[in-house]
């Protein structure tokens, strides 16, 4: 019976590549592993997968009973709908446990690390399983995402040694990589604000009041902060939709290393004052130098200032 692995819903890269990577890992011991997606995935990774000759992997199915490994996720409102809790074998992420509760016993690993992929790449040297040319390049892909090229407070001495010692087989420059795969991410030709803001997004449901946090992780900050009224209005439009009580979003300049989260309405302000310690709030948007992590920068303050 095929086993489904999925990543979490809006995936980033190390959502979708850890699945293909565990994909790869399980079939090396024979066993039936099939990597999937919770819903379409952004054009970084679209880039990643492309040059590395990888196909994007199919959406996840709906079918009732099947058995499913989550990547990159434990958050109950950031499960594809289409997996039910008793259906979950295993779990391997790198974020705070989220309430999720299961009938059944199951496989976890869980480790602090820059990325999932990192957790996996140390899967392969435990159980002595090597890592070809093609894998170890998803790998490296799937740290510098996350870690934002290492520049991230969540990138670990580990994942830093993961990512070079694969390069001795991948043989990338780290850097050029890095750059393209931020300019795919940058590039909104066709995308609309409602689109973008919903992109890179999550809703914590295990925090005091329900609360969405979206990021826009970009080299080309003006293209997106020059639509600040319709990006206002898609924030209230998926706060009502999604039936969250604060939703935030921020635009991270990912070469300068600073945010500017809008400010969605009076609650949020006030959130926002408290976890930043009184930011520069300028026509509805906070400057936030020095922020680019979600895991690490916006959820554990936000969560504080509930
Ligand atoms: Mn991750």
């Amino acid at each position: 019976m095929t086993v489904y692995i999925v990543g979490h819903l809006n995936p980033d890269t190390d959502a979708v590549v850890s699945a293909i990577v565990l994909e790869d890992l399980e079939k090396k011991l024979d066993k039936e592993y099939k990597a999937t997606i919770a819903s379409p995935i952004n054009r970084e990774t679209e880039y990643v997968l492309k040059r590395f000759g990888f196909e994007v992997p199919p959406m996840i199915p709906a079918e009732e009973g099947k058995k499913v490994i989550l990547v990159d996720h434990n958050e109950p409102t950031q499960i594809s709908p289409s997996v039910k809790p008793e259906e979950i074998q295993a779990i391997y992420d790198h974020h705070n446990l989220g309430g999720l509760t299961t009938p059944q016993p199951l496989t976890m690993m869980f480790k602090p690390l820059g990325s999932t992929v990192s957790l996996l790449a140390e899967l392969y040297k435990e159980k002595g399983l090597e890592i070809s040319k093609e894998i170890g390049s998803l790998i490296i892909a799937g740290i510098i995402a996350d870690t934002v090229n290492f520049t991230s407070p969540i990138t670990t001495e580990e994942d830093k040694k993961i990512a070079a010692d694969l390069n001795k087989i991948a043989g990338l420059d780290a850097d050029e990589l890095a750059m393209e795969m931020f300019k795919a991410k940058s590039d909104i030709s066709g995308m609309d604000m409602m689109e973008i803001v919903g992109k890179d997004y999550k809703i914590y449901s295990s925090m005091k009041r329900p609360v969405s946090i979206g990021t826009w992780e970009t080299v080309l900050p003006e293209s997106v902060l020059s639509h600040k009224e319709e990006i206002f209005e898609a924030l209230k439009k998926k706060k009502a939709a999604d039936k969250v009580d604060l939703i935030f979003f921020t635009i991270v300049d990912v070469l300068k290393g600073e945010a500017h989260m809008f400010v969605a309405g009076p609650e949020e302000e006030e959130v926002i004052k408290k976890a930043y310690n009184n930011p520069e709030i300028k026509d509805g948007i906070a400057y936030l130098p020095g922020v680019i992590s979600r895991k690490k920068q916006m959820v554990p303050p936000i969560e504080g200032a509930l």
